[in-house]
């Protein structure tokens, strides 16, 4: 044999030995590892351990009940079941530390290591860690985790609109580390805390708080360094760790001159890292991202962000998605991130719920500004509470409040942390228990607002938190859609010096019914015409544009949902209230009269296109547009031009139509040439 091609050979050897030993895909940064746990679990419905039976083999982000609601089912399995895998231990590991981090299971679990439980976690949509390192050993190592979605009253949310998705539905990953590391037992979080005080564009204070979990602290220093977006150093401290166990770091910074997070017109992020180093190495490190930014919210002007009015809009987001249910993949929420960005929104609500780790990252790099929220909900308009005076309901809320400000600290795009939605006031009280979680809200951090989605009267709620919101139907549930401009005013009035704003408002619709002549539909009924629902969006936006002082106006709700309480619309057990279908394959027309009118890249878009059965030969064409003008066309005939008007809608009225197929055609000038739609009616 040559000797290149014994070379060659002895590399393809080498090569394919390392495709084989390779371990799953981790991240190695410096020193810490964090391992996707992800494939292979075994699943069976069960509350204690059972051996010998039927196991189905499941990956990771996991939920039971994704196809119930899938095939129109309104009851769904709110049970336990165990999710069983191995984990191999290399002896390399012995000097390790090792923790199982879960980003979700829903909504009760038990971890078990080797048969032994290590600990439990209540509260299905914040993350937790679990230490191992004293339960396993080297070799082959038996996990199994315990989950429940069960009713049971110690444990929000004990109500709402929407689906509590049983099972590991979020990611799991094992994180390996030293003996000395940062922590990953601080409530879920990342163990480094960014604080940003006396922000302009002069100068901002950045106060870092870094945990620790250190068994020999000798020889520790930590150095924190500050990147910009390009990853430039742009300031670094080491100082030495002199601490005990449990020790807290605390660094300042001053920068001048800071590149401020400026929303969607600039969502520039900083990161900051965080090394611990023992005799000078690298043992672990944790980096985050930063954004520097400075808001208020003026009861009568509105929101501000760094001395700027910006005028909050966008919608609520459920994590919810036809046959997956809560168990979504990073590619689904960078879909829903997508959907967002085509809005042309500026802010989300996350309802009702702390979302997934990756979506507020989304959020950051966007620019979105973000209401989120416990899942601390009330019935709103269905029987029940959402609060019983319990310690250990009220212990339960507490812990999930204080693992969603620590989980979510460092985003920038967070602003405003909901404490609940519409509680009601005929069962116990709530209100006192409010009050200490405002005050909790406080205490981890003084440096964000405080609010509340309420659908009881202005005149309720008002003392708890530092912004209010209230979601209201007006044409929906009831009312007429212009009573918003009344309902908006009065509260304005009423609570003089209050920040108020619409924390939702929407109409429930089908893409597939349709109606030529607008008359309300019945909520609770199946007929849940499109245009109806364009007809209430319409004329909501017309109005609240109007009014800055509402800071934050919130549609409900980007995407259909899946609710078991619901036998209405097209399918039982869903809130078609979304501006997207369930499976985010049709963007509804509202979706468009918004896109049209928040999102300046040029569009043209026939409305009603969907309403394809015409009776009326005489008709109006819509379109939503955000460019000057368009042409209308019919059958190839030129009908003329329509100019946009201030909701950025073009309309052609008495349009004759022929009998049979209608092809309509709108053409329009943009600064990127001529953009057309189509589309095909036929007259009966
Ligand atoms: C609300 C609730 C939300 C519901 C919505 C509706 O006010 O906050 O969870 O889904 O109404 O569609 O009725």
């Amino acid at each position: 044999m040559h000797r290149q091609k014994i070379i060659a050979t002895i590399l393809f050897f080498l090569f394919q030995l390392a495709v084989t030993t390779a371990k799953p895909v981790s991240n190695v940064v410096n020193g810490r590892e964090t391992i996707p746990f992800n494939a292979n679990w075994q699943f069976y419905y069960a509350y204690n351990f059972e051996t010998g039976i039927k196991k189905e083999r499941v990956n990771l982000p996991h939920t039971w009940n994704a196809n119930e609601v899938l095939e129109g089912v309104a009851e769904y399995k709110r049970t336990s079941a165990i999710y069983e895998n191995k984990l191999n231990v290399p002896q390399a590991w012995a000097a390790k530390r090792l923790f199982l981090y879960f980003e979700g299971a829903n909504s009760v679990a038990t971890v078990f290591v080797n048969n032994k439980s290590v600990g439990e976690h209540k509260g299905g949509y914040t993350g937790f860690a679990v230490e191992i390192t004293d339960y396993v050993k080297p070799g082959d190592n038996s996990i199994a985790v315990q989950v429940s979605n069960a009713y049971r009253l110690d444990v929000i949310p004990l109500h709402g609109d929407f689906n509590v998705y049983g099972g590991l539905h979020r990611p799991v990953s094992l994180i390996v580390t030293e003996k000395n590391c940062i922590s990953p037992l601080d409530y879920g979080s990342s163990g480094v805390y960014l604080s940003q005080k006396s922000v302009s564009e002069n100068s901002a204070e950045l106060e870092i708080l870094t945990k620790l979990s250190l068994s020999d602290a000798k020889n520790l220093s930590l150095k924190t360094s500050l990147l910009d977006q390009e990853g430039k150093e742009v300031r670094s401290i080491t100082t030495p760790v002199n601490a005990g166990k449990d020790a807290q770091m605390k660094n300042e910074m001053r920068i001048q001159k800071p590149h401020l997070w400026n929303g969607k017109a600039d969502p520039y992020l900083y990161r900051v890292t965080v090394a611990l180093l023992q005799d000078g190495k690298v043992i672990d490190q944790v980096s985050q991202a930063l954004g520097f930014r400075y808001y208020r919210v003026d009861p009568d002007k509105g929101f501000f962000l760094n001395g700027k009015y910006l005028d909050l809009y966008g919608a609520g987001r459920h994590e919810d998605w036809s046959g997956k249910g809560s168990a979504l993949t990073d590619a689904d929420h960078d879909q829903d991130m997508a959907l967002m960005k085509e809005l042309g929104a500026t802010a989300a609500r996350l309802t009702h719920y702390p979302h997934s780790k990756h979506f507020y990252d989304l959020c950051d790099q966007n620019g979105l500004v973000l209401w989120s929220e416990i899942p601390f909900v009330g019935p709103g308009g269905y029987t029940g509470t959402g609060y019983v005076k319990d310690p250990q309901l009220e212990e339960n809320t507490k812990k999930m409040l204080t693992e969603l400000i620590r989980q979510n600290y460092n985003h920038p795009s967070v602003c405003f942390w909901g404490l609940f939605n519409e509680l009601k006031l005929n069962y116990d009280d709530p209100q006192p228990f409010i009050k200490e979680l405002a005050a909790l809200a406080k205490a981890e951090d003084p440096g964000r607002l405080t609010t509340l989605a309420s659908n009881l009267g202005s005149k309720d709620f008002t003392e708890l938190t530092d912004l209010m919101g209230w979601n209201q139907y007006f044409g929906w549930y009831g009312g007429r859609f212009d009573e918003v401009a009344k309902w908006a005013d009065q509260t304005h009035k009423t609570l003089a010096g209050k920040p108020i704003s619409i924390s939702e408002y929407g109409a429930g619709a089908s893409p597939f019914k349709h109606s030529e002549a607008l008359s309300a539909p019945e909520p609770k009924g199946r007929f849940h015409p499109e245009e109806w629902q364009t007809a209430f969006h319409e004329k909501h936006w017309e109005e609240l544009k109007k009014r800055p002082f509402v800071w934050g106006k919130f549609i409900w709700v980007l995407a259909d949902f899946g609710s078991a309480i619901r036998i209405e619309g097209d399918d039982n057990g869903i809130n078609d209230k979304g501006l997207v279908t369930y499976d985010r394959k049709i963007k509804k027309d509202a979706f468009y009269f918004y896109k049209a009118n928040w999102n300046p890249e040029p569009m043209v878009y026939i409305a009603e296109r969907r309403n394809t059965a015409r009776s009326k030969a005489v008709t109006t064409v819509k379109v939503f547009s955000n460019l000057p003008e368009a042409e209308l066309w019919v059958n190839g005939k030129r009908i003329g031009k329509s100019k946009k008007n201030a909701m950025n809608t073009m309309l052609w009225d008495q349009v004759k139509l022929n009998k049979g197929q209608n092809v309509i055609l709108v053409k329009a000038k943009s600064a990127a040439g001529i953009l057309e739609d189509t589309c095909t009616w036929e007259l009966q």
